[in-house]
């Protein structure tokens, strides 16, 4: 792996104690499978979706340090040189319902970044309990989309940077609803799909409010760029396409993918995104039963050397079975 990446990010076989101990350059340590409110390191982010793959894996985030890590407000943070990453987890039983929490959370958020030296989000991860409970209007993604647009002002006229991010279900028991970030002190590149339309403009037929990200960001520095992918998933335009058919959903998404690092290839003019051994890739899959397919199609379509993990989470549209987000890195081209 390139030592130029500002973020190293891997899946690592060892302990959340063996990754945090002595290491100066550890900004974050994922576990999969545990409630996030059992974190016990600010820089220890546990992930209530169960890994479908094995052996049993972390993901570890390193940046250039000195690292300073701590906690404010209900926030817990990682901060690096050039690098933030930062995690909330809310206890549903006392915050309320799903709109509140949601806004409640980007509120600690935002107000974390406006001190903070790295004040732009470049990416935000969004795990929500039974995310597709509730009818209509009150389904809890749609709820939850509320509550972060009712936080986040964003003004279609005059469009600020949005992060890219990802929103997938953790399952109906798990009692905190997480938010994770990873910030910046200039905002990414925003990359939109020329495939699908973008996220806000989504028609109301969706939810009250849109969701608010980037299909994709690309974050630059020490020389290098790196691509934060969205979660990916089977929709053209505005709409899903191959309903029940799992494994067309996981092509689909790919495709999207391919058009992504395209179109952020147009943007930077010098550089292209690559699946390779410098980035990752994670899989969600609604139903475990579909793990060796979605497997053995993802093995068919992407290069061998790019680690991906596979975990088993509920997608924010019923119909979607599958989707995909990762971190890969960019590097020098002809243009
Ligand atoms: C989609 O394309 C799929 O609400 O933060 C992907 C990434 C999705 C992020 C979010 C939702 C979110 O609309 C869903």
């Amino acid at each position: 792996m390139s030592d130029r990446l500002a973020l190293r990010a891997s899946y690592e076989e060892q302990s959340v104690d063996d990754c945090l101990q002595g290491a100066e350059d550890v900004l974050a340590v994922f576990e999969f499978g545990r409630s996030p409110l059992d974190s016990r390191d600010p820089r220890h982010v546990p992930v209530a979706l169960a890994q479908l793959d094995s052996p049993p894996r972390c993901e570890v985030w390193r940046s250039d340090g000195p690292i300073k890590a701590g906690t404010w407000d209900r926030l817990r943070f990682s901060q690096g040189v050039g690098l933030t990453m930062g995690h909330i987890a809310l206890d549903l039983r006392e915050t309320g319902d799903m709109r509140s929490s949601s806004r409640l959370a980007y509120d600690i958020l935002q107000s974390y970044l406006q001190q903070s030296p790295h004040q732009w989000p470049l990416k935000i991860w969004n795990y929500i309990p039974g995310i597709n409970q509730g009818s209509g209007d009150e389904e809890l993604y749609r709820q939850f989309c509320l509550g972060r647009a009712e936080a986040v002002l964003f003004d279609t006229a005059d469009r600020p940077p949005l992060p890219a991010a990802t929103g997938i279900g953790t399952p109906p028991d798990e009692p905190a609803l997480q938010v994770y970030f990873l910030a910046a002190a200039l905002p990414g590149l925003d990359v939109e799909n020329p495939r699908q339309v973008s996220a806000w403009r989504y028609p109301r037929r969706y939810g009250p409010k849109s969701p608010l990200f980037s299909r994709a960001t690309i974050m630059r520095m020490n020389g290098g760029s790196q691509f934060l992918i969205s979660g990916t998933a089977s929709i053209l335009g505005h709409q899903t396409h191959h309903e029940n058919q799992v494994a067309n959903q996981l092509s689909e998404s790919l495709r999207n993918v391919h058009s992504l690092l395209d179109e952020g290839h147009r943007l930077m003019g010098d550089s292209h995104a690559r699946l390779d051994a410098d980035g990752l890739l994670k899989v969600y899959i609604r139903r475990p039963e579909d793990f060796e397919l979605i497997r053995r199609t993802l093995e068919a379509e992407t290069p061998p050397d790019i680690p991906r993990m596979y975990l088993k989470g509920d997608i924010c549209r019923e119909n979607l079975l599958t989707e995909i987000d990762g971190i890969v890195a960019c590097h020098r081209v002809v243009s």
